[in-house]
């Protein structure tokens, strides 16, 4: 039994389609001010955008792979876009778990419960934080289609940031058998 871990990478998220309740997150590549190195470029990354009012979300797909036995924690590195003030942000996931086979078809499924958990910003502009969610996982099983939902509960009371919120990169760690 170790820890298990999926690279879920901002560049091949899926989109919701900004219908009511199903905003979407930006995504923008982001090119560091520092001082490029002899021989080299600048550094250049993908982020994306959760805005401070309105909820955004965004979702990754991968297959439950062979050697999961239990849980689901994604964890996400964000920052805020500016401004050193003490606040908050509000994220949440949730997970959607189909088994190939005849039981359950993924353009009739729903996610399961919404987790969210409320992490302070860094008081220095623009520095990483990471949250870790624990998610429900739907009864997920070996081989299954997981999608992970990411969102920033924007709306909530306790998310304080006033500007964007930006995610850098995530991953998603189980217990393995
Ligand atoms: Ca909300
Ligand atoms: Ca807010």
């Amino acid at each position: 039994m170790a820890t298990g871990t999926i690279l879920l990478w901002p560049g091949a998220i899926t989109l919701s389609d900004g219908t009511s309740g199903n905003a979407f997150c930006q995504a923008q590549v982001a090119k560091s001010t520092g001082t490029a190195p002899t021989n080299g470029p600048s550094l250049f990354f993908t982020e994306l955008l959760f805005d401070a009012a309105t909820d955004e979300h965004c979702f990754f797909t991968f297959t439950l792979p062979s050697d999961y036995s239990s849980g689901g924690i994604i964890n996400i590195n964000w920052k805020r876009a500016s401004l050193t003030t003490v606040v908050n942000v509000v994220w949440k996931a949730a997970v959607a778990a189909v088994t190939p086979g005849a039981t359950e078809v993924p353009n009739s499924k729903a996610l399961n419960t919404v987790a969210t958990t409320t992490t302070a910003c860094s008081t220095t502009s623009q520095a990483l934080v990471t949250t870790a969610i624990t998610l429900t996982m739907d009864s997920a099983a070996v081989g299954d289609m997981v999608t992970v939902m990411l969102g920033r509960d924007a709306d909530n009371a306790s998310d304080t940031l006033t500007v964007d919120a930006q995610v850098t990169d995530v991953n998603f760690t189980y217990t393995t058998t």
